[in-house]
């Protein structure tokens, strides 16, 4: 039994809001732990963002797969891994949802989007759907292979993404849940919350919804919190504080004579020995020290 999950599913019942945030590698993923998020988002932008490539299918499973495993093993909260279209038809799908659940990975995101697929933010994007019942038939298969009942396979609808609509992206959700999703993920790239508010108050299921206010950034939690959405995903701000720091950092760097010009702010030696609990080396190695001490090796 992966704990992550119960804990997810537990979190997602008595809390009013779970709030996530995006990571890249096992490092962002630690920080957002540190920080006291409910889970962390393994997002395929910010993931292929990191090999310099687009995100529009080109990094394959096992990339994703890596980078999510990689953070679930580092943390303690659970990994939400943005699977994108699901690497391919339902057959496909089954190995993923075998591969991210023995991985300790806590769900799967999947999007009803042909492959590949492109970002959803992107101008002028491609965002065709596949048909619901190609969708379907990917949740049935996920169902099917999940060992855990808590892990969870999060549907996400992008019928507000594509221009398909309102009444689409409704009826698309009730047939996600029938087939087995265990939360929805409305997706928008509007400016304002209000389609995905008033998906949220039409809704009549019983699965939690889950929203990515990337565009529309000025909602409030309490506002989302009155809506009845459970779960908000602040998907890529880790990555994009990254870049501009490092960016920052480079650029005096090439213009400075010396490393002490340089006034953008960076994390001390310290701070990363801390995170990587490089400290917890030198306890563990004193504690085998005094073991081989017992055992007569040391004088
Ligand atoms: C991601 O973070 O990879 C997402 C959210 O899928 S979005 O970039 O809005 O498509
Ligand atoms: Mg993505």
């Amino acid at each position: 039994m992966n704990s992550n999950t119960d804990t997810l599913r537990l979190n997602l019942e008595d809390k009013p809001i779970l709030r996530v945030a995006g990571a890249f590698d096992a490092m962002s993923a630690k920080l957002v732990e540190l920080h006291g998020f409910d889970a962390i988002w393994a997002g395929s932008f910010s993931i292929s963002a990191t090999h310099a490539v687009p995100d529009a299918s080109i990094l394959t499973m096992s990339e994703f797969f890596d980078a999510a495993s990689n953070m679930a093993e580092a943390c303690q909260i659970p990994v939400i891994a943005d699977c994108d279209t699901g690497y391919g038809g339902p057959i496909n799908v089954r190995h993923l949802v075998k591969k991210y659940e023995n991985a300790g990975v806590a769900a799967v995101c999947m999007e009803d989007k042909t492959f590949p697929k492109e970002n959803s933010l992107l101008e002028n994007g491609r965002n065709e759907l596949i048909s619901e019942k190609e969708f379907v038939a990917k949740i049935i298969s996920a169902k099917e292979q999940k060992q855990d009942k808590n892990f969870m396979i999060i549907a996400r609808i992008e019928a507000l993404i594509s221009g398909a609509g309102m009444n689409e992206a409704l009826k698309r959700a009730t047939s996600y849940e029938k087939a087995g999703a265990d939360a929805i993920l409305i997706h928008s790239k509007k400016k304002t919350p209000e389609e995905v508010f008033e998906f949220a108050d039409l809704w009549k299921g019983n699965v939690p919804i889950v929203v990515i206010p990337t565009t529309y950034g000025s909602v409030k939690i309490d506002d989302i919190i009155s809506h009845k959405i459970k779960m908000v995903i602040y998907a890529n701000q880790t990555l994009r504080a990254a870049h501009a720091s490092m960016s920052r950092v480079l650029e005096q760097m090439i213009n400075s004579n010396s490393l002490s010009e340089v006034k953008e702010e960076i994390s001390s030696m310290e701070d990363i020995f801390h995170l990587q609990e490089m400290f917890n080396i030198q306890e563990k190695e004193k504690e085998i020290e005094n073991e081989l001490k017992k055992l007569g090796y040391i004088g």
